[in-house]
């Protein structure tokens, strides 16, 4: 490169990313293709508009690029073009959840989503993003006893709110979601059912975790966390009478968005190809394999895990455990110090502030890909109980 300043910033986070243990749940390591995909020349051409319907000349390879993301897409998830839609331009899961409101429901029109302390995500109507903003965002939370989702409570909240949209996903919930509970909750009470699998997608496409396309009527995914792609987004929707895909694809562009970062598309294509293999169903079950080993070490040391254990590649630590231990800001930053990287996380119910809250969030997607097994998990329980312990 010509540019030292920058080259020598991108060498640097390389080794550093080498050299850390990476817990960070959301986060994964992509192939050498997918950087390919990333840094060619496909981030030259504007491209608004979607394939054979572009503003702009010179799309005739851009428009194979993107079919051929828009196929692999639906092939991965055993989807029938003619039952599902599916568009790749959402430059990542924050654009992706806010085109299908916009698209889907009238502005003030509430959408009812996990709260952000049981492990929702902030696009999921809170109020510090703009979709708590513009619709009215309720929130449900989870049984105090299992911390997990009360499925009869839920019904009831969405008997007496009567949401246009329910959201089922999460950003730090370890366990299955139930989608048949969720359709039967969205159908008794006549909202639209949004999945955003973001966090399990790439489980999902391993076969590892339970599938939302039987029931859901649009999904959302980021691509960058379990699936294994560049940082960018897909939004598939149930082609039928109500119009949903004609809609969104609309609220993407031109609602939202200007050019699609045709790039990180043909990325995103390498992605979906990469894990529609049997090399990928063996990774998604060796995640959680590991997670469930990670989780099931550190309670073995007295650590106190939400829900008791994961069915995920995500774990949640309690830390603080009512003021026993160490606070997870605190448990993050001496993590750091021995090169394990986590993020601390509110744990359900927590009495602590969001900034310096009661638990660790990690997750088993990028070790994974470097190769970690069952006895990594167990040697890392211990690296982490003894750090923590200090
Ligand atoms: N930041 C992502 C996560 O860590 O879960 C969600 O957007």
């Amino acid at each position: 490169m010509k540019d030292k300043e920058i080259e020598k910033l991108m060498r640097r986070e390389r080794e550093r990313q080498a050299k850390a243990v990476n817990l960070i749940a959301s986060e994964n390591i992509v192939s050498a293709d997918v950087l390919a995909a990333l840094g060619s020349e496909l981030t030259n051409k504007y491209a608004e508009g979607y394939p054979g319907k572009r503003y702009y000349g010179g799309n005739e390879i851009i428009d194979e690029v993107e079919s051929l993301c828009q196929k692999r897409a639906l092939d991965l998830f055993k989807l029938k073009p003619t039952a599902w839609a599916v568009n790749v331009q959402p430059l990542s899961g924050s654009p992706a959840n806010l085109a299908v409101y916009s698209a889907l429901v009238p502005i003030g029109g509430k959408i009812l989503g996990m709260s952000l302390a049981s492990g929702g995500h902030l696009t999921h109507g809170q109020k510090v993003s703009f979709t708590g903003k513009a619709w009215k965002g309720i929130s449900y939370g989870l049984d105090k006893k299992t911390e997990r989702i009360n499925y009869d409570d839920l019904l009831t909240q969405a008997m007496i709110d009567k949401p246009h949209i329910i959201v089922a996903g999460f950003t730090a919930y370890p366990r299955k979601i139930d989608f048949k509970k969720f359709r039967n909750i969205a159908d008794l009470s006549g909202a639209i059912l949004l999945v955003d699998m973001s966090h399990f997608a790439g489980l999902v496409a391993g076969g590892a975790y339970p599938s939302p396309f039987p029931y859901a009527d649009v999904v959302t995914t980021t691509v960058h966390k379990t699936l294994r792609g560049p940082r960018a987004a897909i939004i598939f929707s149930k082609r039928d009478e109500r119009g949903f895909s004609e809609k969104i694809d609309k609220a993407v562009f031109p609602g939202l968005q200007g050019g699609p970062h045709m790039n990180a598309i043909a990325g995103v294509a390498v992605a979906l190809g990469e894990a529609n293999t049997p090399a990928f169903k063996a990774y998604a079950k060796q995640v959680i394999k590991n997670a469930q080993t990670l989780a099931a070490e550190l309670k073995k040391r007295g650590w106190r895990i939400i829900s008791g254990g994961t069915d995920s590649h995500l774990i949640l630590v309690d830390v603080w455990e009512n003021g026993s231990g160490i606070s997870g800001k605190e448990a993050s930053e001496r993590l750091e110090k021995e090169g394990i990287i986590v993020n601390k996380n509110a744990i359900p119910f927590d009495t602590r502030s969001p900034f310096d809250p009661s638990g660790i969030r990690l997750g088993t997607a990028a070790e994974t890909t470097k190769g970690a097994k069952e006895k990594d998990m167990v040697k890392l329980a211990g690296r982490i109980d003894g750090c923590l312990r200090k």
